[in-house]
């Protein structure tokens, strides 16, 4: 194995400062046999000296040859990087060796050409600059993951129409549009999507928020939606962001809960200023918190507004992300909101039909200084293998991600500001977050799209800039991460105004790919090329006691590399739905068992399940290979 040793500019943590994340310089004189990808973190002389950095170090053994070489300080830098070298080679053979994966944007010859309207009125309204999400799906059942953009609309009478945008897959790494005549084809403020059969049909559903009103779009098959919302009993004229399908009290239909952000209407619109006279999209201080829903499937094509007797109707929230996650392993579903400027709420389910918020014990309601943060998308994953799920938040510039750690007591602990997470994201302002195992070794990776929600902000700070580029981490194991962003491919440094990212894996050939959607802007794909390197296993699932798409339902895969595991999830994100079916990652291995345990409580094992195979289990008939 090779490994090149990269020399890293002593950086601090102070907003704005240029050397975060940024400075790697290569050691003069120096170039020893290191992996493609594995740059390993060496202190500079300056830090030597000074005595050595956890953050920096990854490894154990690292941290002892370092404290040893600062002790007999000033060290020729030529011991302490030949002994660090040594180290690095120790450290690296215990994980797996990284692939080259670059990510291309194929948006133009995908044939996507949706720029979302942000129907700015020049008014500066605040929802103008929040919209809007996007979703991979698979609406006609080919197994294929469709793409459905969500729109804004004029805020000015008189103006363009515009509308949602639904994508079918082509199968050939293309899609048509197929919007008209869809029946999604509506025109609204729209800003969040999630994805559930909420009928249990067979055939996926769609949820929208809209500024005045949301909409619930009945999938009757044929490439046709009907709206529904008027006699689902669903009104939410409201600020609603994301959104996500849960079944919380486990009677084998899926249920909604909907983040509402804040009181706003056009009327009531207030003058923020960050020059004190020209006009700027206020931040979320200014304006009243409102009340989220869980809307109850009562299973005849109705649902009920259950927020506030399930505990979940808190009018000082303003909410923006979702996700679902089941964090003290009950089996039951409870519910991270992401709140800008407000305490993040951590809702643990108590199983009958009610839920506790224990975000602030827990640790996740604020950043590590006590303060909430201006917290927008949301994800749960098992970054590191230990069996719990573990929560990234994203937030606004000048404040790092969120990496809260589940110790599995109750307790999260914020691991970004100790990790290359928290130091490279610090200036930008995350909305889409997710964990996906982009290079397939078995271990999630972090992704976070990016945005300013001020045009002007560079002007007033220069450190920070509208148009941000996107992030991407490798998982190194050992709750270490490689920000990997400037090393996949130019789409990684095209800034943009990003919102919502989804995830899927639209050409089959076993990798995840990227989309994002921009505020005012195009929609961009990124096509995963070299992922697939490593092996994989897809698994989709189909519920019969319990919902159909399996949402809430864990999967667990073991192979020789170790045992992983998912939930399958709707929401997440940031307004946004990623693909329902789960990519493992399988590195060198060549088959897996796999057990699925579903909202019903029944348990399925598989042996010996083949890699780089698409498989369907069914809650009744077993596993089947897909196409
Ligand atoms: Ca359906
Ligand atoms: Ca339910
Ligand atoms: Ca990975
Ligand atoms: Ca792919």
């Amino acid at each position: 194995m090779r490994v090149r040793i990269s020399w890293r500019r002593p950086f601090n943590l102070h907003p704005g400062d240029s050397s975060v994340g940024q400075a790697i310089l290569p050691a003069a004189g120096f170039q020893p046999a290191l992996s493609e990808h594995g740059r390993i973190l060496v202190p500079g002389k300056r830090r030597l000296k000074g005595g050595c950095s956890h953050d920096w170090l990854p490894h154990k053994t690292l941290w002892d040859i370092c404290e040893r070489a600062s002790r007999r300080a000033p060290a020729p830098q030529g011991i302490a990087i030949a002994a660090l070298a040594f180290a690095a080679v120790i450290l690296m053979a215990d994980q797996a060796p990284a692939i080259n994966v670059q990510f291309t944007d194929v948006t133009a010859q995908a044939g996507i050409h949706f720029t979302h309207n942000a129907g700015r009125s020049g008014h500066k309204y605040l929802p103008e600059t929040l919209g809007a999400g996007c979703a991979f799906f698979d609406f006609d059942g080919d197994g294929w993951p469709d793409i459905l953009l969500v729109n804004g609309k004029d805020f000015n009478p008189g103006g363009r129409k515009t509308t949602a945008a639904l994508y079918h897959n082509n199968h050939d790494g293309t899609f048509t549009d197929v919007t008209k005549g869809s029946g999604l084809d509506v025109e609204m403020y729209g800003m969040g999507v999630a994805i559930a059969d909420y009928d249990n049909d067979g055939r996926e559903d769609v949820y929208i928020t809209a500024l005045e009103g949301d909409h619930l779009f009945h999938n009757e098959g044929n490439g046709k939606f009907r709206d529904v919302t008027q006699a689902a009993g669903i009104q939410n004229a409201n600020f609603g962001a994301s959104a996500a399908w849960l079944d919380y009290d486990h009677d084998g239909k899926v249920d909604l809960f909907v983040a509402n952000y804040v009181q706003w209407s056009a009327k009531g619109d207030l003058f923020c200023s960050l020059d004190g006279s020209t006009k700027s999209y206020c931040t979320p201080e200014s304006y009243k918190g409102t009340r989220s829903r869980l809307y109850h499937n009562l299973g005849n094509g109705r649902f009920e507004d259950v927020a506030e007797k399930a505990g979940l109707g808190d009018p000082t929230s303003k909410s923006l992300g979702v996700t679902v996650l089941d964090y003290n392993n009950d089996g039951w579903p409870d519910l991270f909101v992401a709140n800008d400027t407000q305490p993040n709420k951590l809702y643990r389910n108590l199983g009958n039909g009610t839920f506790k918020e224990e975000g602030m014990t827990a640790g996740v309601a604020y950043g590590e200084d006590g303060v909430a943060r201006g917290a927008m998308g949301a994800d749960a994953g098992d970054y590191d293998r230990s069996g719990r799920p573990h929560l990234l938040v994203g937030n606004f510039s000048n404040q790092m991600l969120g990496l809260y750690h589940n110790e599995g007591n109750g307790l999260f602990v914020d691991e970004a500001p100790s990790s290359t997470v928290g130091r490279s994201s610090l200036l930008s302002l995350s909305f889409g977050v997710f964990f996906f195992d982009y290079d397939l070794d078995g271990y999630p990776d972090i992704f976070a799209a990016n945005g300013h929600i001020e045009d002007e902000i560079g002007r007033v700070q220069p450190k920070v800039s509208y148009k941000e580029t996107p992030l991407l981490f490798r998982n190194l194991g050992n709750h270490r991460f490689d920000n990997v962003s400037s090393r996949v491919g130019p789409a990684f440094s095209k800034a943009m105004v990003a919102r919502g990212a989804a995830y899927a894996d639209f050409d089959h050939d076993g990798d995840l790919d990227v989309l994002i959607s921009t505020n005012n802007g195009p929609a961009v794909l990124l096509r995963n090329d070299g992922g697939n390197r490593n092996h994989w296993l897809s698994v989709r699932l189909a519920g019969t006691k319990s919902n159909r798409d399996g949402i809430g339902a864990v999967v667990r895969v073991e192979s020789a590399g170790g045992k992983q595991w998912n939930m399958v999830r709707s929401g997440s994100s940031y307004c946004s739905q990623s693909d329902l079916a789960l990519t493992f990652g399988l590195g060198a291995d060549a088959s897996a068992n796999v057990e699925v345990k579903w909202p019903s409580g029944a348990k399925q094992q598989f042996k010996n399940v083949g890699a780089n195979e698409r498989v369907l289990v069914d809650e009744g008939r077993g596993l089947s290979k897909l196409q």
